[in-house]
């Protein structure tokens, strides 16, 4: 099947998160223009492109997959907002930019967080390229819906925020990031697998297995970044000091093994997706770029 140009499925997604957003002009002005400044601040856009580049995996229209790529983006971005707040990360900038309570306030940044939430399964269960079939409606907002909460993401931010100053072992670890992130990531893939009414289960557990690993892939390669970053800041040859109040791969396995582990998740999801041929190329290339990323 034809693959449509990365450049091209970035501009779908800008256009699809534009179409989605409240317009600035509109009351509540503040807080339409908090969840713009949010959502349209940048940001490499892969959990959509995940979302788009399964659909393309399974043979479907990119027209079906808008809607759920826009809505894990809309929850993402409400995901960064509230992990920067002052009660969590306390972080002023994102993307190199500032926060958005720093950019407008505390109270605006929880509402417009709340707001993009909400957008995100009004976007779902406004769907028109799936009116015609609410089961598929229904599956993918039960799957966002499940990884996005207590089960899933927000869960997951809670256990980050227990185990801080803890010594953990890799399986807590593990769980950690599997709920919050990975949770997320696999929604990505579920939500394309939940548009394809003939997704068989071999297939489908497929996919799953691609999702799981590359969740993990992307969070130990976020922890060598850190490292590396540092690194490059402080002009090291070596790496920077791993802190050890936090719980991350380095800290646990050391920054070579940490490197080596991201290499061997990418190859088992690659490894998963043996089952399918050239269809889940853009796939393969999202999963090299997670371990390759170097912001
Ligand atoms: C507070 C509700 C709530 C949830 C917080 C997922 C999460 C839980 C917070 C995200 C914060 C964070 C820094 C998580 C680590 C994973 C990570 C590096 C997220 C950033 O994702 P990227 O790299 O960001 O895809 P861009 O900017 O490219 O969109």
């Amino acid at each position: 099947m034809a693959i449509d140009a990365p450049t091209d499925l970035s501009a779908r997604i800008e256009a699809a998160l534009e179409r989605a957003l409240p317009p600035a002009e509109t009351e509540p002005v503040t807080l339409h223009g908090a969840m713009r400044y949010a959502v349209l601040g940048g940001g490499k856009r892969m959990r959509p492109r995940l979302v788009h580049a399964t659909g393309q995996t399974l043979g479907l229209a990119l027209e079906q997959l808008d809607a759920p790529a826009t809505a894990v983006e809309l929850i993402h971005a409400y995901s960064l907002i509230h992990d920067d707040l002052p009660a969590m990360d306390d972080d002023a900038l994102r993307r190199g930019q500032p926060t958005v309570h720093i950019a407008y306030d505390e109270a605006i940044a929880i509402l417009a967080g709340d707001a993009l939430q909400s957008l995100a399964f009004e976007v779902l269960a406004g769907d028109e390229s799936a009116a015609a079939q609410p089961a598929i409606c229904n599956a993918r907002t039960l799957t966002l819906a499940k990884a996005c909460g207590s089960r899933g993401m927000v869960g997951g931010q809670v256990l980050d925020m227990a185990s801080e100053g803890k010594a953990i072992d890799q399986a807590a670890l593990e769980r950690l990031h599997q709920h919050k992130t990975g949770a997320l990531l696999r929604a990505c893939v579920r939500m394309a697998a939940d548009t394809d009414p003939l997704l068989d289960a071999d297939r489908r557990d497929a996919l799953d297995r691609f999702a799981e690993n590359i969740g993990l892939a992307f969070q130990v390669r976020d922890d060598v970044l850190d490292i590396e970053s540092d690194t490059q800041t402080l002009g090291k040859t070596q790496g920077a000091d791993i802190a050890h109040d936090k719980a991350t791969y380095p800290a646990l396995l050391g920054l070579d093994a940490a490197r080596d582990y991201a290499m061997r998740l990418h190859d088992d999801a690659l490894a998963a997706l043996a089952v399918f041929a050239s269809d889940a190329d853009p796939l393969r290339a999202i999963a090299a770029e997670i371990v390759k990323r170097d912001h």
